[in-house]
């Protein structure tokens, strides 16, 4: 008798073959159905497929499969972001070719995958670290650069000075470098950025329309794109500093001005930096302000310090009222003028500085109780209320009083509306090897010159070694070596690659069309963009998916595309997790090798105890 039991190891290779050989799953760029394009974020070929993988390929897989049901044509692709720092780390770990070890860890999660039955249109595969992939993202570089969204500036990156080589901000711990514990040091080199700013309130605006998206994910961008609007306006010093006459500060509370006590200058200020050249304690007090954090939560935590300078300005409202001049570690340069003036009683930073320097709180706002000037306490009143203590100001609701201001500087001269943006342009260079190679060239008479398009892709050299701290690039003995494509002459070649976040912000494009001749099809792409559900992890909420949408953007600015939003909705899985098990040396244990004794755990194979730990993705 043969066996009647459903024998799913069997039967799943039978009907992966069939699907395999009749092409079920491929997707018909020349349907006349209408269409769903089914999207997970690919995968990191990181050696093995994990259970977050499986449950977010899963969902994904029921909705292609679900929409095909339906009589959808689904396009639903699977590729691999496959240029990153873990196969560099590998390659100097285990001495193998990042190449190599990335090819072995993409083929034996292809096989994972495939074993699973994912209903995936395998023949549109695609790796990012392959020449017909990054030789293809070089063309849209050169598109960027020529459309003026590209430029190069110096820029601080984390110098690791016992290894010799730049660190990833993921590489520093605790200010010391990851490999050899040596203290970080902040170096300026010359890198390349996308003008992501220029879209700004295109982004922003942008976010309103996308229904389809997790409340929660629109409000993170929203929150890091960062648009302030305020007013921005100058202090004179009391005696000019050099040719430094005065401080421009902005304010995102021009209503609270009464209320000023001090002004505070970023480390990196002009009028900082003049001062410190003649002052060693305020130079090193710069210094050690350079050292600390600059992460928003960093800076509302840590300790606020400043530096009397000794200097006064003239409060532009009162010409006998003089404030004093502070350098202080809680102002950043690069936002706003990097200057500003401290308004104790109504912001949190402020008023814990003016407590540590004994500096004058007075109330400008009410919350309808407390009216006075004195102001007590510990936490500062950031709500809504009447202006009170402020001359013409007083009994002027928080709004009106910030338009009074607004309209007065500008009638005056003294100040005008201003709108900051936290958001910065994207430095995508990396100094690394295992990414796209940047496809310029630098010649001394003709300064930068792409690659022309026809000598595309830009190839990573093979034969590179790890042995040497540093960017093997940099180091090859005749690759970076060519010569100018406009003059002839003897010119280096650009030894940066760029940033992997470039590579996934128009993958989705080259799934939908992938002709050899160029990055893709508009005609074809327009057919199934913008994808119809994109489902990923929420640690890509931010990054990931802001410069997806602004990649979309600037190829459509530059004639490209013609549509601004990739992603018409998205759903953010949750993350796998379990408790987690460690020996007492610190090295992990998985769930299977543990067991309960008594209270605690214990390792099953000898007995030893086990610390517990959180749990974790
Ligand atoms: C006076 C004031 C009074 C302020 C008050 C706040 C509350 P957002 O909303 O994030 O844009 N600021 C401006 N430039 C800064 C810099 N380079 N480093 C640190 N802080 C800076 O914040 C704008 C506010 O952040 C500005 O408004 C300024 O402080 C501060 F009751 O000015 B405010
Ligand atoms: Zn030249």
């Amino acid at each position: 008798m043969t066996d009647q039991r459903f024998n799913p190891l069997a039967a799943d290779k039978r009907w992966q073959e069939r699907w395999a050989s009749a092409g079920t799953f491929e997707a018909d760029d020349a349907s006349s159905k209408p269409r769903s394009y089914v999207l997970e974020m690919f995968p990191y070929p990181s050696g093995r497929i994990h259970m977050g993988h499986v449950r977010n390929y899963t969902m994904g897989d029921v909705l292609a499969r679900f929409r095909r049901m339906q009589g959808y044509e689904v396009l639903h692709p699977m590729g691999w972001d496959a240029f990153g720092m873990p196969a560099e780390n590998a390659a100097m770990e285990k001495k193998v070719h990042p190449g190599e070890w990335t090819r072995a860890n993409i083929a034996s999660m292809r096989s994972q995958l495939k074993t699973l039955g994912f209903a995936f249109d395998w023949s549109r595969e695609l790796a990012t670290c392959e020449p017909d992939y990054y030789g293809q993202e070089q063309a849209l570089f050169i598109d960027l650069f020529e459309g003026d969204l590209v430029y190069r500036k110096e820029s601080a990156v984390n110098w690791d000075p016992v290894d010799m080589t730049v660190l990833a901000n993921e590489q520093v711990i605790d200010g010391k470098g990851w490999r050899s514990g040596a203290p970080v040091e902040k170096r300026k080199l010359s890198q390349w950025f996308l003008k992501i700013t220029d879209f700004a309130e295109d982004l922003l605006a942008g976010l309103g329309e996308l229904k389809g998206w997790p409340e929660k994910v629109r409000l993170m961008q929203e929150n890091w794109i960062g648009k302030s609007q305020g007013l921005q306006f100058h202090f004179d010093l009391a005696e000019a500093q050099g040719d430094i006459a005065s401080v421009e500060v902005f304010s995102t509370r021009p209503d609270t001005i009464f209320g000023a006590s001090f002004v505070a200058l970023s480390a990196d200020h002009p009028l900082t930096q003049a001062l410190a050249s003649q002052n060693a304690t305020l130079a090193a007090f710069a210094e050690e302000c350079k050292a600390g954090g600059t992460t928003a939560a960093e800076l509302e935590t840590m300790e606020k310090k400043g530096f009397d300078t000794g200097l006064t300005v003239t409060h532009p409202l009162d010409p006998d009222w003089q404030l004093p001049v502070y350098v202080a570690n809680f102002v950043l340069m690069d936002y706003g003028t990097g200057a500003v003036f401290g308004v104790p009683a109504h912001d949190q930073r402020d008023l814990d500085f003016a407590r540590k320097y004994d500096l004058p709180v007075k109330r400008v706002v009410s919350d309808g109780e407390e009216t006075n000037a004195d102001f007590a306490g510990k936490e500062a009143y950031t709500g809504p209320g009447k202006i009170v203590n402020s001359a013409f100001l007083d009994g002027m609701t928080v709004e009106a009083a910030q338009q009074n201001v607004i309209d007065r500087a500008q009638a005056e001269g003294w100040g005008k509306a201003q709108t900051t943006w936290r958001l910065r342009d994207w430095g995508v260079s990396r100094q690394r090897y295992w990414g796209t190679p940047i496809p310029i060239i630098h010649c001394d008479d003709c300064g930068p010159v792409p690659v022309p398009k026809d000598q595309l892709p830009v190839v990573l050299p093979e034969d590179i070694d790890f042995e040497t701290p540093g960017n093997p690039l940099e180091r090859h003995a005749t690759w970076k070596h060519v010569d100018c494509p406009k003059c002839g002459k003897a010119a280096r070649r650009e030894t940066d690659t760029l940033d992997t976040f470039v590579d996934s912000s128009w993958y989705f494009l080259r799934f939908a069309s992938q002709p050899d001749d160029r990055p893709f099809d508009p005609d074809v792409v327009k057919q199934w963009l913008p994808v119809t559900q994109y489902i990923g992890g929420v640690e890509h909420a931010i990054l990931h998916l802001l410069y997806a949408r602004f990649w979309t953007r600037a190829l459509a600015s530059i004639g490209k595309l013609d549509f601004a939003e990739p992603f018409e909705s998205l759903f953010t899985q949750g993350m796998v997790t379990h408790e987690t098990y460690k020996h007492g040396d610190g090295s992990w244990l998985s769930p299977e090798e543990v067991e309960k004794n008594g209270a605690d755990w214990a390792v099953i194979s000898d007995g030893s105890p086990v610390t517990t730990g959180r749990i974790e993705k």
